[in-house]
């Protein structure tokens, strides 16, 4: 329980809500995709996940929109919530592959490419990027929202999924293996790599509930708060957890990359968690929401165990 929520709970019933929403989605993608790519997709968006990134864009809308919660608006808007996922999820299938980190293992399950080979899951992860603007564009117009911010939620995600977001972090990323970035340079990383599509998450809430710009302010804030933290906290978990919690095999030793660890030690790292999850927290109360999950949340950021 964290003031009064049973987060678990909460997780529970928003992550069944993105299920739906994602089965869905796929089964307007059987439409049109050649049906041979469909089980690499199937298996790089449904075998489990957290689901964090729909789930924040849910509790950030909630925040600002606490009449709307139990509304009709409520499927049109975990429609646009998956869409980050379907960004999230083609990350994860791409990153995976033998020419990135040729990781065998995710979610405690074999990675797409060694179930249904490298093409399909290249082509099968490609088709969820353009999929993923066309959900959100749905979703917005479902929800009714005019024109401009309709577009204003396509252009934020496909700026956090793009150059200046998840992907040019991942090119950081690949340009720094094997240097010893400073601080800086590791915050600009993830800033991009990680941190981008988190952020955009409660901003896509954010405006899908025409929030006034001093609460989109307070969600952007914390959104860019909890990006880094999560970003810590997952150097932590690959740093001291094993194979069978992580789901995954660790990479960070192994692929000689910069980490907050690195720089930081374990209880640093764990100090500057704490520290980043304080300033999310303080950004919520300086734009006034009481955001009950949106507090729940930012501490199960960095107390996750997967
Ligand atoms: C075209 C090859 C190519 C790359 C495109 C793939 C890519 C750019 C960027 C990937 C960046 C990346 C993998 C970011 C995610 C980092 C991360 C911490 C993922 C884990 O997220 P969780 O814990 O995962 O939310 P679950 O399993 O819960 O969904």
């Amino acid at each position: 329980m964290t003031q009064g929520l049973a987060l678990e709970t909460y997780l529970d019933a928003a992550r069944a809500e993105v299920e739906v929403g994602l089965e869905h989605v796929l089964r307007d993608l059987e439409q049109s995709l050649p049906p041979h790519l469909m089980p690499a997709v199937r298996q790089g968006v449904t075998t489990g996940g957290k689901r964090l990134r729909p789930i924040l864009c849910l509790a950030a809308w909630e925040a600002c929109a606490p009449d709307l919660v139990a509304s009709e608006s409520r499927h049109a808007l975990v429609h646009l919530a998956c869409s980050l996922e379907l960004i999230h999820a083609y990350s994860l299938m791409h990153d995976d592959l033998p020419s990135m980190d040729n990781a065998p293992l995710r979610r405690g399950l074999p990675t797409p490419h060694v179930t249904h080979g490298v093409p399909a899951t290249l082509l099968g992860g490609a088709a969820l990027i353009p999929l993923a603007g066309l959900v959100a564009w749905r979703g917005a117009e479902r929800l009714g929202l005019d024109p401009k911010t309709c577009r204003d939620i396509v252009r934020t995600l496909a700026r956090a999924a793009g150059g200046t977001g998840m992907v040019g972090g991942q090119g950081l990323d690949l340009e720094g293996e094997g240097k010893h970035l400073d601080r800086e340079e590791l915050d600009r990383l993830h800033r991009g790599k990680t941190g981008a599509l988190l952020r955009a998450s409660l901003e896509l809430g954010a405006m899908a509930a025409h929030a006034t710009p001093k609460v989109r302010t307070a969600l952007e804030r914390y959104g860019a708060a909890i990006g880094l933290a999560f970003q810590v906290a997952d150097d932590i978990l690959d740093a001291t957890a094993d194979e069978i919690a992580l789901g995954k095999r660790p990479s960070d030793a192994a692929m000689d990359k910069s980490t907050y660890v690195a720089l930081l030690g374990v209880e640093g790292a764990q100090e500057e968690a704490r520290t980043l999850v304080a300033d999310a927290l303080t950004a919520l109360d300086e734009g006034g929401l009481e955001a009950l999950p949106l507090r729940a949340l930012a501490h199960y950021v960095i107390e996750r165990d997967r």
